[in-house]
């Protein structure tokens, strides 16, 4: 970043903000007009990073040049310079180019059916900006505040928040990676998920009645179609009451989900925040009995806060104190005793029918936990209302289920949310503008710290055909979450929908993705780890080489898989040289399944070994064949350097549970060299077979 301008004796900006240093290269500014003023809470982080000197000057290693701050009708507003050759990433959930530069969001988390690239918000908010200097070296800057906030990067950073003045996080690294390693420092990592929830979904709003939800399991199985998941949508309740089933078309959920155990599946079910208003309905009850839901304003009579959804007019719990999270959490413990595997928070921006910017009033009543920062209005904590969701959510069913690891998937979400939920990119449409869209935006939020994401494989809202059907599969089964949804009023879209060419394309699809599930589940484990996303731009490979700063059609898995996907309708294929260049020209085509001019092309890079497992119809298939996910049919694809070596990590554990914190679980180290391959354990207790196939690329 170069020197910001000497500012005009009558700018509004403030050049002296008051630094202090949070850790080597990480540096807090404050607004020198409000730096008396203590910064308010900011749930994104793990642990709030405490200054540890003041900086007076913050230069000498770095070049981090202290922001400017201003005020501008009653919003604080920050200014950052960039220099020439620097290029901006991440910005959260955002639907575009990857690149970000040029672009400006709102920061509020919004029901946004059917957007596109000119909207503004979506279900999402991520005040944090990644920045890729010209020599490849990086930064990153956080914007602390729980407002609604806008990031504006048409000449620099600007970013201007409502509320009280925010601190301003600038941190600067070698790399990308190392960036995204202080963002994980800072605001947590995943929790490792369940091997299943990485296997293979299908969703429709909805599969009714409970039979509908059987027929789609069996076609599975019987068209050898791998699949892990199905989900419910809101229709298995009754009256959309949360918590509750339809006796007519869901009369023995348990019954439901033996059935779906049985033949190796898993269900998800759907939770909303929204709780009808109905004296009868023991959850609302409970609420107001013990005073959980937010309220309204006093000039709006006080009173609880009403607001309409799909069962008419509800409350919405108060997620900002821990009691009402743990009210929240332990309604859980009944209802997954029915056999319920996972749970999808939907609508918790809160979505609102009748409500402004069909959310909830910003004057809404929030009694906060000082931890959050205590009882405010909505304005303040709309944009961690899903995340407080999510983290209720997520820690009832660990304590009702403490053996196994949750798996929660949640539409709305803040930074740091991740530590709660995946997600998935909201109600997007069946057209080709969307599968382009669906690679950048899984992108720009594993950028933004939340790995485990990935679109409706199909598209939500409309019809796909076969041709868009069987492409937006091919690239979906290589997103970290791959789960096919629709809306009610589409075709059927299932992968048998739109006859056989499909269905061959499908198939092939989520084979090769089984068939990757220890790569997948390595990457998965490094996540867990280092924060570092599951899929990564292409410039991951060469940050210094501006030609693959751009690219939306491709993409790496992990650091040894390079993915390189048509986006494009018939008659507009791409050119040949749609593989990147630079760096990853050298990287060698290969497959583990039949040849398919529909599927993406498939890379590895000289120098790898990436390990690949057997032909599976579901997850349970691996743990049932092996040690946990160890797998006796391992089969090592060595793609040898120059120097005729190569070298890949596989990590196996037990595929659920947590014994993997107490040493259950093992990182074996594979080494190609002249011809020979040896395995090591170099981390971890549990045993693995030491039998591998070779196969060279
Ligand atoms: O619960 C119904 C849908 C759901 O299928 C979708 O995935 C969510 O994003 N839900 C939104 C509510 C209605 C959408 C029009």
């Amino acid at each position: 970043m170069s020197t910001p301008a000497q500012a005009p004796r009558n700018s509004p900006w403030r050049r002296d903000p008051a630094p202090t240093s949070l850790g080597d290269r990480i540096v807090r500014f404050r607004d020198p007009l409000h730096t008396h003023e203590a910064l308010p809470p900011f749930p994104a982080y793990v642990k709030r990073p405490a200054p540890i000197a003041p900086t007076p000057t913050v230069t000498p290693k770095t070049r981090i040049v202290p922001p400017r701050f201003a005020d501008v009708r009653g919003r604080r507003v920050v200014m950052l310079e960039t220099a020439i050759g620097d290029s901006l990433y991440a910005t959260g959930e955002v639907a575009g180019p990857l690149l970000r530069d040029a672009t400006r969001i709102r920061g509020r988390n919004t029901d946004c059916f059917g957007y596109n690239s000119r909207s503004r918000s979506l279900y999402q908010s991520h005040p944090w900006v990644l920045g890729v200097r010209r020599d490849g070296r990086a930064f990153g800057v956080i914007l602390e505040t729980t407002y609604s906030f806008e990031i504006d990067l048409r000449a620099g950073i600007v970013l201007a928040c409502d509320g009280p003045s925010p601190g301003v996080v600038v941190l600067e690294r070698d790399s990308p990676e190392e960036v995204l390693g202080v963002l994980a420092e800072l605001t947590g990592t995943m929790p490792m998920p369940p091997l299943w929830a990485i296997g293979y979904q299908q969703c429709r709003w909805s599969y009714e009645p409970d039979d509908e939800v059987r027929r789609i399991a069996s076609e599975f199985r019987t068209r050898q179609i791998p699949c892990d998941v199905i989900w419910m949508d809101i229709d298995y309740m009754r009256g959309f009451r949360c918590f509750t089933f339809d006796p007519e078309e869901f009369p023995n959920p348990a019954k439901l989900c033996d059935d779906l155990h049985a033949q190796g599946f898993r269900g998800v079910w759907m939770i909303d925040p929204g709780i009808k208003v109905d004296a009868g309905y023991g959850v609302y009850a409970q609420g107001r009995d013990g005073d959980h839901f937010v309220k309204a304003d006093g000039a709006q009579g006080g009173g609880e806060y009403h607001g309409s959804v799909w069962p008419g007019p509800c409350a919405f719990p108060d997620f900002t104190r821990a009691r009402t999270r743990q009210w929240w959490g332990d309604l859980y413990n009944d209802f997954i005793a029915h056999g319920i595997d996972g749970v999808w928070n939907d609508m918790n921006e809160p979505a609102i029918f009748d409500g402004p910017g069909k959310s909830m009033r910003d004057d809404a009543r929030h009694d906060a936990d000082a931890e959050l920062g205590g009882p405010d209005a909505h304005a303040r904590y709309h944009n961690i209302y899903a995340m407080q969701m999510v983290r209720a959510t997520r820690e009832g069913i660990l304590r009702a289920r403490p053996e196994h690891r949750p798996f929660v998937l949640t539409r709305s979400n803040f930074l740091g949310g991740h530590r709660y939920a995946a997600t998935w990119t909201g109600d997007n449409t069946s057209n080709w503008e969307h599968l382009r869209l669906s690679i950048p935006m899984a992108l720009n939020l594993g950028l933004s710290g939340q790995p485990f994401v990935g679109p409706d494989i199909g598209g939500f809202d409309g019809n796909a055909d076969a041709t868009l059907f069987a492409r937006w599969m091919g690239i979906g089964a290589l997103l970290p979450f791959a789960r096919g949804h629709s809306i009610k009023t589409s075709v059927p879209h299932e992968p048998w929908s739109f006859g056989e060419e499909c269905e061959r394309v499908c198939q092939l699809a989520l084979r090769r993705r089984y068939r990757l599930m220890a790569y997948l589940y390595t990457l998965f484990r490094e996540a867990s780890q280092t924060g570092l996303p599951i899929v990564r731009p292409a410039f991951f490979a060469d940050p210094r080489d501006p030609s693959l700063r751009t690219i939306d059609h491709a993409f790496l898995l992990g650091r040894d898989v390079l993915v390189v996907a048509d986006v494009n309708p018939p008659g507009k294929r791409l050119a040949p040289g749609s593989k990147p260049g630079g760096v990853l020209a050298s990287w060698r085509e290969f497959d583990i399944v039949d040849a398919c001019a529909e599927l993406p092309k498939l890379y590895i890079r000289p120098g790898a070994i990436v390990p690949i497992g057997p032909d599976v119809q579901h997850t349970g298939e691996i743990l049932a064949a092996g040690n946990g996910t160890t797998s006796a049919e391992r089969t090592l694809l060595v793609a040898p350097d120059e120097h005729g070596a190569a070298r890949g990590v596989c990590y196996d554990d037990a595929g659920d549970g947590f014994g993997y914190q107490s040493g259950e679980y093992v990182l074996t180290e594979y080494v190609f060299e002249t011809g020979k391959i040896t395995g090591r354990v170099i981390e971890g207790k549990m045993a693995v077979p030491s039998d591998y196939a070779i196969t060279r690329v």
